[in-house]
């Protein structure tokens, strides 16, 4: 069992991607599972050719995007991905598509093809809050979830791919009052949890 993990770089004038941490703080392997992480760039279109080509390279069973979600209180997965980009602040490369579809041939959405609920009992049974999230946003991490499940539907890829957003890490968070964060330990006890259900 072969698991791509991708993650993102910081953005929004921000240093720190608390997805990114978790990412980096993940093993190579958990029990018999090969864990293989790549950082791809917050920037629209960039970042699905990036991890196509991971894909490409890797031949991974599944493919497990991580992006941050600040202001939401607990790890949420993503159960649906949709045909829209409409970014509220620009990419890490000045990119603001607004109101514009992801691939023209596409479907208006796709779902996850991993077991959300299960995850989520998984990260829970741990100790570590986690729900689902119908919606991953209109920003880089749908546009990266529309893009891979896009590409493995047209393909026929015998690939299963899927989303999870995870909270600010307390750093992030010094000095905005109110915003919830989960410590950087928690978030990846409950990614790791969330994986070894592919053992
Ligand atoms: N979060 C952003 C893009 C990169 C990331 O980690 C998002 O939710 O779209």
């Amino acid at each position: 069992m072969k698991i791509l993990v991708t993650a993102f770089e910081p953005f929004g004038g921000e240093s720190i991607n608390s997805a990114l941490e978790t990412m980096k703080l993940l093993p190579q392997y958990i029990g018999n599972i090969q864990i293989v992480k790549r950082e791809i760039p917050t920037v629209f279109r960039k970042s699905i050719q990036e991890v196509w080509k991971a894909m490409e390279q890797e031949h991974p069973d599944l493919v497990i995007s991580l992006g941050q979600a600040g202001g939401r209180n607990c790890i949420s997965v993503e159960r649906i991905a949709i045909n829209v980009d409409d970014a509220g602040i620009p990419d890490n490369e000045g990119n603001q598509p607004m109101d514009k579809p992801i691939f023209e041939d596409g479907e208006n959405a796709y779902f996850s093809t991993l077991p959300i609920k299960d995850m989520i009992n998984a990260i829970n049974m741990a100790g570590i809050h986690a729900e689902v999230s119908n919606s991953a946003g209109t920003y880089v991490c749908n546009h990266l979830m529309y893009g891979v499940l896009y590409r493995i539907h047209k393909d026929n890829m015998n690939i299963k791919a899927g989303f999870i957003h995870v909270p600010y890490i307390p750093e992030q968070v010094a000095n905005k009052p109110g915003i919830p964060s989960l410590p950087l330990n928690d978030i990846v006890t409950g990614i790791k949890s969330c994986l070894l259900l592919f053992k």
